[in-house]
């Protein structure tokens, strides 16, 4: 039973009580608590083995109540509660519950009184247009939840790069910790960086491979076990992923990976070059006739092709291929370059660490700087600040950047709403006093695209405005991106000196990369937040690098990669 499995159990408890109309305080103790959980780094499961339910009560948001069902749950993986609530509610309504924009009146209409139990009738019914008959129903709601149907579809099959990434490594460090192993690494759409996973892929080479699959097959992370053979295998993982791992030999790898990295379409594209030469591209090697050419290293693969060699994150299918062959691929921001995070939230809003803490944490990844970001004042379901409490938080980062200074240097910064008609949430005199205030819309989302455009645009020609934050709003499998002309934001970026940020939290990832390549060719700037909550969610970083390389950037093209000196003079 991990966190993630009882979040969702939390999530559901929550939405049958509604449904019910029970207690707010007693709903609310359920939601608070999921939400705690999700950024939590630690296992409850493993806090419950140490300590029993006096660990667990422990825990901030976590009364004796709950504390009891989650030992419940973790001893039987199941709830007697959640069994009792569900029979008392109308049959499947949990399921209902799971489609985004289903709330918990519509949910019980459908299933008391049109006796809805699956997602295809649901799908059907809907198509029918027998809910707008209903009143206080309309067209609307139908389309939004037939919207919500085809988001869950997708993200039942899906996971976030968020998700799955940690679990590939996790797969990785425990395989090597029981076998001898030679080389392992993901392939697949986890080393493209994209935004969601299908399954897991793991190469590795190996001289045991029996005992390699022995060990894949056990680990504690498998639910089940779908194929064990002598050179491939593959598992469901607890967490819903399927996971594969196939051996290879040493002089085969290289091909493997090429192969198992993909994309297909990449794949097509590649192996028309190689047949054009008269060559011939399998998982195993690149071949002249009989004899193999290349295999033992990937890069090789492609110069015998006549290619630069191809960074994963750009193997789509698309002109990467033609750029290649022109040997114009470009020199990508890596993985190390980062210097400092941009988007943090601390205890002074919904974060759960002090400054010291964070400061610490960026010490530890041998950060030059981070920007403390909370939320401002009119966000109120998020703790937004008060000018009273800035100032205390002011005071509380001098202290921090007196004490380690020369070790980093914490700005002080503000994700401030932009409101409705375009306005930052603080007067001028406070904005000018941050080093670093980034601008964004976490509510009234359903303007329509010119009204989002010049909203954004307005809040643009604050001259305090450094940063445009998330800027689609879109949350991965949940919530669509409202529509914005992104041109005009690129265009006025430029003229302006504003970054948009690339923002790493899993579910958002946003600006997505696609428009990250288009806002470069206009010379957009970008900054990478992890919108931390917690001081373990800088590790976010990885995926916010992942989307700026799918995005073809550069070292220069980001401001995370700036020295001190640099970024001072950017924020001048
Ligand atoms: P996913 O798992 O849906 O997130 O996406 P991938 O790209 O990881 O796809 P997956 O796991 O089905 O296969 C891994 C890679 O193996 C894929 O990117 C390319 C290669 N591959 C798989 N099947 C084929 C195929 O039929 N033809 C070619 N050329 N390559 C394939
Ligand atoms: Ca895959
Ligand atoms: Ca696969
Ligand atoms: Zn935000």
């Amino acid at each position: 039973m991990t966190n993630q499995q009882i979040i969702s159990v939390l999530n559901e408890i929550s939405e049958l009580l509604t449904v019910k109309g029970e207690n707010k305080f007693k709903i609310r103790a359920y939601e608070k608590l999921a939400r705690f959980l999700a950024s939590y780094p630690y296992e409850l499961k493993d806090i419950y083995k140490e300590k029993g339910i006096n660990g667990l009560t422990e825990i901030p948001n976590l009364g004796e109540g709950i504390a009891k069902k989650i030992v419940e749950l973790i001893d039987k993986g199941k709830l007697n509660y959640l069994e009792e609530l569900k029979k008392s509610l109308p049959e499947n309504i949990d399921l209902l519950l799971k489609i985004p924009g289903m709330g918990p009146k519509t949910a019980f209409l459908l299933g008391d009184k049109f006796k809805i139990k699956t997602i295809a009738e649901l799908e059907k019914f809907l198509l029918s247009g027998k809910l707008r008959e209903v009143k206080g129903y309309g067209e609307k709601v139908e389309q939004k939840l037939l919207k919500g149907i085809e988001l869950y579809k997708k993200g039942e099959k899906r996971k976030l790069l968020g998700e799955a990434y940690p679990i590939a490594m996790k797969i990785i460090i425990e395989l090597k910790k029981m076998v001898n192993i030679d080389f392992i690494t993901p392939a697949g759409s986890l080393r493209r960086m994209e935004d969601t996973i299908g399954d897991i892929d793991i190469l590795a080479i190996c001289k045991d491979k029996q005992k390699l699959m022995d060990a894949f097959t056990t680990l504690e992370l498998v639910d089940n076990v779908i194929a064990k053979g002598e050179k491939k295998s593959s598992v469901h993982l607890m967490s819903g992923i399927q996971a594969d791992i196939r051996i290879f030999n040493k002089d085969e790898i290289g091909a493997a990976l090429q192969y198992f990295t993909g994309n297909k379409e990449h794949n097509v594209l590649i192996r028309e070059i190689a047949v054009k030469k008269g060559l011939t591209l399998n998982e195993y090697g690149l071949f002249k006739g009989n004899k193999k050419i290349a295999g033992e290293k990937e890069a090789d693969i492609y110069k015998k092709l006549g290619l630069k060699c191809i960074p994963p994150e750009l193997r789509l299918g698309g002109e990467e291929i033609q750029f290649a062959m022109k040997r114009n691929i470009p020199e990508l921001i890596d993985y190390n370059d980062i210097k400092g995070d941009f988007h943090i939230h601390s205890k002074y809003s919904d974060g759960k660490d002090d400054i010291e803490t964070l400061a610490k944490e960026g010490i530890k990844r041998g950060y030059s700087y981070i920007a403390i970001t909370d939320h401002s004042v009119s966000l109120k379901v998020a703790n937004g600040l008060s000018v009273e409490n800035l100032e205390k938080q002011w005071y509380e980062i001098d202290r921090i950047n007196k004490k380690y200074k020369n070790k980093i240097w914490i700005l002080k910064g503000i994700e401030s709403d932009i409101l409705p008609d375009g306005s930052l949430d603080y007067p001028d005199e406070i904005l000018q006093k941050f080093d670093l205030v980034i601008g964004s819309i976490h509510t009234h989302f359903k303007m329509d695209k010119k009204e989002m455009t010049e909203r954004i645009l307005k809040a643009m020609d604050n001259k305090y405005l450094k940063v445009i934050g998330h800027i689609s709003g879109r949350l991965i499998n949940f919530r669509e991106p409202y529509e914005i002309d992104y041109v005009s934001i690129f265009k006025k970026a430029v003229k302006k000196n504003i970054a948009l940020e690339i923002n790493a939290q899993p579910e958002r990832l946003d600006i997505a990369d696609i428009y990250i390549k288009e806002g470069k060719k206009y010379g957009v700037k970008f900054i990478i937040g992890t919108d931390s909550h917690i001081a373990e969610s800088f590790d976010y970083i990885i995926y916010g690098v992942g989307k700026a390389r799918r995005g073809w950037l550069e070292e220069k093209d980001v401001i995370n990669t700036y020295t001190i000196e640099k970024l001072r003079h950017w924020l001048m």
